[in-house]
C-alpha cells in the first residue's frame, strides 16, 4: 500500500513539475531549506511582525505558500534538528537535548537522514551553518586538532561548513568537512569544561569588560568581548568573529550552489540568526527599533534575500524548492542581558500564541514555515498542519527515494500539502516536545491541544525567563482560544483522557 501511494504520488508530482522543469523529465527540483534559530511565529512581517522590515522572507510568502500551522518538533534547537534530519522524534532517543561544546555525534554514522535520502537519489548535499548535533566518536567527542568524524559527512552530506554548536558556546571556529578550517598545528585548539589553568581569566574575572552581562551563565571563556559556555584556548588563526558568520555562510553557499548548478542539489542553510549572542555585522546595527533581536532578524532576512537572488542569477528559480522554517520558538533574554526585553516595544514575537522557546505551549514550536517554487506551488496561505519532522519523508517521496524500513519513524509524507495541492490534508496530530527529559509534552489533534506537564512548572511561558506553575494536564480549544488561556479539561474530561492516552501510545510506540 505504502509503495503504491509513493509511486502514484511521484507520478503525479512529476506531471505537475514537468511544466516548470522543462523537457527533461529526469530533472528533479533543487531544494534549499533555510532554518532560522529561535525565530518566533510573529517575528517576521508576513506573520504580523513589526520589529524590522523582512522583505525577503515576505517575498517567499508572497510567491509561495505560508503555513499558519507550521511547526518544528521541539522548543529547543538540538531535538528539532535531530528530528528534522532523522525523521524520528528526538524524545525517543535519550541524550538529544541541547548539546554541550564537546558532545560526540548524536546521530550514529550511517543513519538514514533527509540528506542521505537525497544523496542516494543523486543530489549534491551540503549543510552550511549551525550544527549543534555533536561531532566525533561516542565517548570521545570531536578531535579538534585531527579528523573530526563522524559528522554530517557520515549522514549523507557531501560537504559542510559548520559552527559546531551554537555561538554562545565554544569554540568560534569553522569545521569544514572533517577539519577545523585554518588551524595552525603549532597552536592547537583545546576545548573543555574547566579552566585550562588556575590563573585563566574567565567571564567571572572579566565580567566588567564584557560587551553584555548575563543573568547567570555564559561566563566561561571570553572571546570577542563575549562570555561563552565552555572553555577553549589556542586555535587563534582559526577563530572567526561573530560579526562575520552570516556573510561567510552566504558567500560559501553561493559558491557551493554555483558549483552544483548543473545537478540537483540540497542545501541546508542553517542560520545562527536570531540566537544569542545577538551580534550582527555592523551594517545591521539599529536596523529597527527593537534592539539586537531586531537587528538579527534583519540579518536573517538579508541572508534569505541573498540566496533567493543567487538562485535567480543561476537561472534556477523555477527549479528550486525553498523551505523557510525555524528550529524553535522565541525568547527575549536568553541569559545575555542584551536589551531585547527593554527594546521590545509593541513587537509580538510569538504572535497570537502562548509561550516560546523551552516549553510546549503553541509558540514553542508553531513557527514560520513557508514553501516557494514558482509555477508549482500556488500563492496562498494554508492552515494545514505540517512539521519540519515531515520534510524527510516528504522529500523522499518528491524524489522517488524509498525510505528504508525502521527509518524516519515519525516523518509523515506531506509533500502534497507542502506543494500547496488543493484538497491536500495535513497532519491530524502532532506531538510537541521541549528540550526533552522533563516529561512535558504537547499534543495537538485538530483544534484540541493537550498540555501534559510532569514538572508542574514551565519556563518562558510569557516570553520572560521565569517559571510558571502548570497543572499536570490541561486542555485548550485552539478554535476559540488560540492563546491557550482557558484550561477546559474539567468541562471536557473525556477528551482530555483520550488525548492523554493517545499521547502515551505515541510515546511508547
Ligand atoms: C541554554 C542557554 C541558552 C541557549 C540554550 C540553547 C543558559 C543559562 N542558557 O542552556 O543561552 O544556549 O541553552 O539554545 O546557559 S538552542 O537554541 O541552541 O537550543
Ligand atoms: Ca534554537
Amino acid at each position: 500500500m505504502f509503495r503504491f501511494v509513493v509511486v502514484l504520488s511521484v507520478l503525479f508530482l512529476q506531471d505537475g513539475l514537468t511544466a516548470s522543469l522543462g523537457e527533461d523529465s529526469n530533472q528533479r527540483p533543487n531544494i534549499i531549506v533555510i532554518m532560522a534559530d529561535d525565530l518566533g511565529y510573529g517575528d517576521v512581517g508576513c506573520y504580523g511582525g513589526t520589529a524590522v522590515p523582512t522583505p525577503s522572507i515576505d517575498r517567499l510568502a508572497a510567491e509561495g505558500m505560508r503555513f499558519t500551522s507550521g511547526y518544528c518538533s521541539a522548543s529547543t534547537c538540538t531535538p528539532t534538528r535531530y528530528s528534522f534530519l532523522t525523521g524520528t522524534y528526538a524524545f525517543r532517543v535519550p541524550g538529544t537535548g541541547v548539546a554541550p561544546p564537546n558532545a560526540a555525534a548524536l546521530i550514529p554514522a550511517g543513519t538514514t537522514t533527509i540528506a542521505s535520502q537525497l544523496n542516494e537519489a543523486g543530489y549534491a548535499t551540503a549543510v552550511i551553518g549551525k550544527w549543534h548535533l555533536g561531532l566525533g566518536e561516542k565517548g570521545k567527542g570531536p578531535d579538534w586538532n585531527g579528523t573530526i568524524k563522524p559528522g554530517p559527512l557520515e549522514l549523507g552530506f557531501d560537504h559542510c561548513l559548520l559552527l559546531p554548536t551554537t555561538n554562545d558556546r565554544v569554540p568560534q571556529v569553522y569545521v569544514a568537512d572533517h577539519h577545523v578550517e585554518n588551524l595552525d598545528p603549532e597552536d592547537p585548539l583545546w576545548v573543555g569544561n574547566k579552566k585550562p589553568f588556575p590563573e585563566y581569566q574567565s567571564g567571572v574575572e572579566l565580567r566588567d569588560s564584557l560587551r553584555f552581562d548575563s543573568m547567570h551563565g555564559h561566563r566561561d571563556t571570553v572571546y570577542n568581548g563575549i562570555g561563552r559556555i565552555g572553555f577553549y584556548t589556542g586555535g587563534t588563526a582559526a577563530r572567526f568573529l561573530d560579526e562575520d558568520l552570516a556573510d561567510r555562510w552566504v558567500e560559501h553557499s553561493k559558491a557551493w550552489l554555483t558549483q552544483h548548478k548543473n545537478e540537483p542539489f540540497f542545501l541546508f542553510f542553517s542560520s545562527h540568526d536570531i540566537h544569542a549572542p545577538r551580534v550582527t555585522h555592523p551594517r545591521f546595527e539599529n536596523a529597527g527599533t527593537t534592539g539586537p533581536r531586531g537587528d538579527m532578524i534583519a540579518e536573517l532576512d538579508w541572508c534569505v534575500g541573498q540566496l533567493i537572488d543567487h538562485v535567480e542569477e543561476l537561472g534556477l528559480t523555477k527549479q528550486t524548492l525553498f523551505v523557510f522554517c525555524s528550529d524553535n520558538g522565541p525568547v527575549l533574554c536568553d541569559d545575555y542581558l542584551d536589551g531585547s526585553v527593554e527594546h521590545l516595544g509593541s513587537h509580538d514575537p510569538n504572535g497570537p500564541y502562548r509561550g516560546g522557546k523551552y516549553n510546549v505551549f503553541e509558540a514553542g514550536t508553531r513557527t514560520p514555515l513557508i514553501t516557494r517554487m514558482p509555477d508549482v506551488i500556488p500563492v496562498g496561505v494554508s492552515d494545514e498542519m505540517v512539521c519540519t519532522i515531515d520534510l524527510a519523508a516528504s522529500f523522499s517521496n518528491l524524489v522517488g527515494q524509498p525510505i528504508p524500513k525502521d527509518a524516519c519513524l515519525d516523518s509523515l509524507d506531506q509533500i502534497d500539502v507542502l506543494l500547496g495541492h488543493s484538497g491536500a490534508v495535513g497532519r491530524e496530530f502532532l506531538v510537541e516536545q521541549d528540550n526533552g527529559g522533563s516529561g512535558n509534552f504537547g499534543l495537538r489533534v485538530g483544534h484540541w491541544k493537550l498540555v501534559r506537564c510532569k514538572t508542574s512548572r514551565m519556563l518562558n511561558t510569557g516570553l520572560r525567563m521565569s517559571w510558571n506553575a502548570s497543572p499536570p494536564l490541561a486542555l485548550y480549544d485552539l478554535s476559540n482560544d488560540p492563546g491557550e488561556t482557558s484550561n477546559v479539561i474539567d468541562t471536557h474530561p473525556e477528551i482530555g483522557q483520550q488525548l492523554d492516552q493517545r499521547l502515551q501510545q505515541i510515546i511508547d510506540e
